[in-house]
C-alpha cells in the first residue's frame, strides 16, 4: 500500500535537496531572473548533489533512485527556482529516461554519464512551429543514407537548446505512416547542418535557455536511432510520462514555496494595528494554497507510486499534471495578493512563481491534452481524433 511516511534514506535526500535548494539555488535566483542568465555553474553543483538523473542507472552515472525520492528532490528545487528545475526534469526525464528505456548499450554509455555529470546535457527536440499538441504529425524529415540517416526540419521551444552537447529528435522516416513512421535519434549538436537560436521575450524562466533548432542535412550514424524505425512516438509518450510527473512535482514545489512566503509575509505585515494573517480573508487565501499543495503532493507521490511499481501510470500522471500546475498557478495569484503591492516586484519568490508556473500547464501536454487523456482512458473513447 502507499505510505506516506518517508523513509530515512528518503528523508535524507529532501533534507540535503531542501538545504541545498535554500542555500545555494534560492540565493541566486533572483539576479538570474533579472539578468536572464543560464546559470552554468549551478548545473555543476546541482551534478555535483547528483541531482540530475538521479532515478537513471547506477552503472552509468546515476543514483537508481527511486521516483517518489526524486519526486521530493524536483520539489524541493522547483521551490527555489522553475529555472534550475528544467535543467533537471528536461535531463533527467525527457532524456535521460528514454535512453535508459530504449538506449543500446553503447548508447547508455555515450550519454547517460554526461547527463549526470551535467557536462553533456540533452535537449528533447519533439515540438515544431506547427506541431504542438498534435505530436505524431512531424514535419522534420529523417531520409535513409548510406550507414545512416539524413534529418532535415526545425524544433521550436525546445528548453536548453543552446546549451545541450546533443538532442534527441524526432522525425518522420516515411511520411505515409502517421505515428508508426516515427524515430528517434541522438543528434550532436555540434553536427554539420545543426544550428540553434535562442527565444527572447518570455513571461518566465527567464534564467532557463529555450532554442529553436534548425537541421539542415544534418548526417548521423546507425547507432543515432534510439529504438527502432517506428518506435519513435513511444520513446516520446515514455519520456513525457516522466517528464510530465517532474513539472508536476515542481509545481508541488512552487505551491509550497506560495504557502511559506505568504505565511512569513502576513504573519510579519501588520495593518489595523495586527499582523494580516489575523484576517479571516488573508486566512482563507492561505488555506486554499495549503489545499492545493496537499493535494498536488499526494497525486505526484500516487504517480510516483505506480511508477515504482513498474506502471505506466499515465492516467495518474496527467491527473497530477493537470491538477499541480493549474495549483501552482492559483496559488502563485493568491501569493501576490496576499503580499500586496510587495508581491508585484521581485523582493519576493512570488511574483516569479507566477511567471514561472504559466508555462506547466502549456509544455509537455496543455491542461486540454491532460483532459483529452484522462477522458479517454476513462470513458475510453478518443475525442481527440
Ligand atoms: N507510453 C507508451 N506508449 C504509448 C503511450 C505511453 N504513454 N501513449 C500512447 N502510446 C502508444 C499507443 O499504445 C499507440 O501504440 P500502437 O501504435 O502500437 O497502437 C501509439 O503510441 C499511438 O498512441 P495514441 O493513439 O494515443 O496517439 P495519439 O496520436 O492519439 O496521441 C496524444 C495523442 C494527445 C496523447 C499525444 O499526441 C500527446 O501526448 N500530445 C501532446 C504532446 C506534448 O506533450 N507535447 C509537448 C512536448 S514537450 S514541450
Amino acid at each position: 500500500m502507499i505510505d506516506f511516511e518517508l523513509t530515512d534514506e528518503q528523508r535524507l535526500v529532501r533534507d540535503a535537496a531542501r538545504e541545498f535548494a535554500d542555500g545555494v539555488i534560492a540565493p541566486r535566483a533572483r539576479e538570474n531572473d533579472r539578468n536572464s542568465t543560464f546559470d552554468h555553474g549551478l548545473v555543476v553543483e546541482l551534478a555535483g548533489m547528483g541531482f540530475i538523473g538521479p532515478i537513471l542507472p547506477e552503472a552509468y552515472g546515476g543514483r537508481g533512485i527511486d521516483y517518489r525520492t526524486y519526486g521530493l528532490i524536483v520539489e524541493e528545487i522547483g521551490r527555489a527556482d522553475s529555472s534550475a528545475r528544467t535543467v533537471v526534469s528536461v535531463n533527467t526525464s525527457l532524456v535521460g529516461s528514454a535512453i535508459a528505456k530504449w538506449g543500446s548499450e553503447d548508447q547508455k554509455e555515450r550519454f547517460i554519464p554526461g547527463i549526470c555529470s551535467g557536462e553533456a546535457l540533452g535537449c528533447f527536440g519533439l515540438t515544431e512551429p506547427d506541431t504542438g499538441s498534435d505530436a505524431a504529425n512531424l514535419s522534420t524529415r529523417a531520409e535513409r543514407i548510406d550507414g545512416g540517416w539524413r534529418l532535415t526540419g526545425q524544433k521550436q521551444w525546445i528548453s536548453l537548446g543552446n546549451v545541450a552537447a546533443f538532442a534527441l529528435i524526432f522525425a518522420q522516416t516515411d511520411p505515409g505512416a502517421g505515428h508508426r513512421g516515427l524515430a528517434a535519434f541522438l543528434v550532436p549538436t555540434d553536427a554539420p547542418g545543426f544550428q540553434s537560436a535562442e527565444i527572447h521575450g518570455k513571461l518566465g524562466l527567464h534564467a532557463s535557455d529555450t532554442a529553436e533548432l534548425f537541421l539542415d542535412g544534418v548526417e548521423v550514424g546507425d547507432d543515432a536511432l534510439l529504438g527502432g524505425v517506428g518506435d519513435g512516438f513511444k520513446v516520446a509518450m515514455t519520456a513525457l510520462d516522466s517528464g510530465r510527473f517532474s513539472v508536476s512535482a515542481g509545481c508541488v514545489g512552487i505551491c509550497q514555496g506560495c504557502v511559506d512566503a505568504s505565511t512569513a509575509y502576513a504573519t510579519e505585515r501588520r495593518q489595523f494595528g495586527r499582523p494580516i494573517a489575523g484576517f479571516q480573508l488573508v486566512q482563507a487565501m492561505i488555506a486554499d494554497m495549503v489545499v492545493d499543495t496537499h493535494a498536488a503532493r499526494g497525486l505526484v507521490w500516487k504517480a510516483a507510486w505506480l511508477k515504482d511499481r513498474g506502471e505506466r501510470g499515465t492516467l495518474e500522471t496527467s491527473v497530477a499534471k493537470l491538477f499541480s500546475t493549474e495549483a501552482a498557478i492559483r496559488c502563485a495569484n493568491a501569493a501576490i495578493q496576499v503580499h500586496g503591492g510587495s508581491g508585484y516586484v521581485d523582493d519576493h519568490p512570488v511574483e516569479r512563481y507566477l511567471r514561472d508556473a504559466r508555462v506547466t500547464t502549456l509544455y509537455e501536454g496543455t491542461s486540454q491534452i491532460q483532459k483529452l487523456i484522462i477522458g479517454r482512458l476513462t470513458t475510453g473513447i478518443d475525442a481527440m481524433t
